[in-house]
């Protein structure tokens, strides 16, 4: 019994060793050839992949800036800042109110348009505040908006 108990171990002992050196020689040999080769192919990968994502925007949600200008609730100021917005059907709008009246921005020609406001409307945003137009609910096309308040401010929202 003893000497089985003292044979064992020594079996066992070298047997781990041997797995130990063998993983070692697996380990010399990702290191030394598979993983630099692994590695700049992740590096080529990670350029490629994030290449690719600006090559296809529809994939990305843009945040889209659209500010109405101080003095736009003069008619004959400028008002949209731009008048003519393009966007991927799905980037949102943040709407920026830097003027001191309350503007809106409602889709439609205007107050007699029966499609007013069906596609997208901020509602009124007072001077100095902000508000947001999510266009993943508006259709593809070009989409006349304007100020419920002050109908002559008009615009174009283009939604690809
Ligand atoms: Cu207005």
């Amino acid at each position: 019994m003893k000497k089985i108990r003292k044979k064992v171990p020594l079996p066992s002992n070298s047997s781990l060793q041997e797995e130990k050196e063998f993983l070692n020689l697996q380990n010399d040999m990702k290191l030394n050839i598979p993983n630099k080769v692994t590695t700049s192919q992740q590096q080529t990968n990670t350029y490629t992949s994030e290449s690719t994502e600006l090559q296809q925007p529809q994939h990305i949600t843009t945040d889209v800036k659209l500010t109405i200008l101080e003095g736009s609730s003069i008619q004959g100021n400028p008002d949209y800042d731009p008048d003519e917005l393009t966007v991927k059907k799905g980037d949102k709008i943040t709407v920026n109110n830097v003027d001191t009246m309350p503007h809106t921005v409602t889709n439609g020609e205007s107050g007699s348009d029966p499609n007013s406001g069906k596609l997208f409307d901020t509602s009124i945003i007072n001077g100095g505040d902000s508000a947001e137009i999510d266009t993943s609910t508006v259709d593809a096309g070009a989409h006349p908006f304007y100020c419920m308040v002050h109908p002559y401010m008009t615009g174009t929202l283009t939604v690809e």
